[in-house]
């Protein structure tokens, strides 16, 4: 097995029983496989809804650290429409040329410095400061502020010692009532002021909701967009002839991209809780027990996936869900699709190879089922283009 490889613990569950239960915190999930059931489920927000207490539909739960509704992911239509509708446009952005350079300035940046290097650790050194980097154009708000960011680590609620760290949780929890504060003493361009001074149905958002919008683009965006990063390098140095024909065919990016994030599916599940007795697969779920919708088994579906187990940078139908399906699907992903796309180019025309040394991987333990989603370290070196 490649050292870049993430392999497919849910084949046999998913090609058996379509689902597979697993306990969290003693309040259980039962994880949907299959990609057709994943998408039927992610549609039914009326039996599995998203608006339960805040930080259940998480795996593992955050309801002990966080009491703040994350919004719109933590509500159900039709309000999440009204809030849907007023984050989409500052979230899509990306798209916009101005952005984009600046984007590509700060990803040529990085990748000189890494290439002037004898060795770089990719996770801590490339991917963590890459996102921080990153965010302050999602954001709208100083350069300076990421290395406050880059300061918090790869996840804002998980520490070493803990998947749920309530301490650390506080950390970004004041940090944002901070940021709140000031935008209202004095109002800038920024994501903050942007919500502060706007209204739903209405009525002008809260701070508790402003505050549940920021928790949720700090936490959603960040190890996924990590871990896609870091997993990328390690394919690519793996794979350098990648790195020529990406070199050579540029037009080939926007399905590299999706591509890589199906095979690594950086966010492995979301959960729902049933508001009913009802049933997934033949398999009873009672009202108010969990499920989750499992994006990283729906994306190696073989009924759907030729292949599934292989990155294929240019596979033609690549109906993946890796960022979610439905009305909640993932309003970072022009943002995320921007930097991978802009990392490809700028490591196709700058990088001719790439070496591993020491790596340690970051398995996510879910009892039956272990899944690498990435990296805690890996060190590496990058070798410069001489085409
Ligand atoms: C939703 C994956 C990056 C913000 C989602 C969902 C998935 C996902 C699967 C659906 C959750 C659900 O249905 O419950 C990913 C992956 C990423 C990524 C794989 C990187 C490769 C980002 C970034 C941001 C972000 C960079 C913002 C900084 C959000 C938000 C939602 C969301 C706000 C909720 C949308 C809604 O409820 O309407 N993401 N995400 N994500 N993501 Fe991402
Ligand atoms: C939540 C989630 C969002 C959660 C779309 O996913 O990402 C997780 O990493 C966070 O822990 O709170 O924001």
């Amino acid at each position: 097995m490649k050292k870049s490889a993430i392999s497919d613990p849910f084949e046999k569950a998913r090609l058996e029983q379509g689902v597979s239960e697993i306990d969290d915190q003693k309040d259980p999930v039962k994880m949907v496989l299959g990609l057709k059931d994943v998408r039927k489920c992610a549609h039914n927000w009326k039996t599995y809804q998203s608006g339960a207490a805040p930080g259940r539909i998480v795996v593992p739960s955050e309801v002990h650290i966080r009491d703040t509704r994350q919004i719109p992911f933590e509500v159900d239509p039709p309000e999440h429409k009204s809030y849907r509708d007023l984050v989409e446009p500052w979230f899509k952005r990306p798209l916009q040329d101005e952005y984009k350079i600046l984007l590509k300035q700060q990803i040529d940046a990085l990748v000189d410095d890494v290439l002037a290097r004898p060795s770089v650790e990719v996770v801590e050194e490339f991917a963590l400061t890459l996102q921080s980097r990153a965010l302050t154009l999602l954001l709208n708000t100083p350069y300076e502020e990421s290395d406050v960011w880059i300061d918090w680590g790869t996840h804002v609620f998980r520490s070493e010692d803990s998947d749920l760290d309530a301490d650390k949780a506080n950390i970004l929890y004041d940090y944002i009532d901070q940021q709140i504060d000031n935008a209202i003493a004095s109002p800038t361009d920024d994501l903050y002021s942007m919500l502060l001074s706007s209204e739903v149905n209405g009525k002008k958002l809260t701070k508790e909701e402003v505050k549940g919008v920021m928790i949720l683009t700090f936490a959603g965006g960040r190890d996924t967009v990590i871990n896609a990063v870091t997993n990328t390098i390690a394919y690519l140095a793996e794979h350098p002839e990648a790195l020529r024909h990406l070199q050579d065919n540029p037009d080939m990016t926007g399905k590299a991209v999706e591509e890589l994030v199906r095979y690594f599916s950086p966010l492995t599940h979301m959960g729902r809780v049933a508001t009913e007795d009802t049933q997934v697969c033949e398999h009873a779920v009672k009202a108010d027990s969990r499920i989750s919708l499992c994006w990283a088994s729906a994306n190696r579906d073989e009924r759907v996936f030729e292949k599934p187990n292989e990155i294929m940078l240019d596979r033609k139908v690549n109906p993946h869900v890796a960022f979610g399906f439905s009305h909640h699907n993932c309003l970072g992903a022009t943002h995320a699709r921007q930097i991978l796309s802009t990392l490809l180019v700028s490591l196709a025309s700058k990088v001719g190879s790439i070496d591993i040394h020491q790596y340690h991987e970051k398995i996510e333990d879910w009892q039956q089922f272990q899944r690498k989603v990435g990296y805690d370290s890996i060190h590496v070196t990058f070798h410069a283009n001489n085409k």
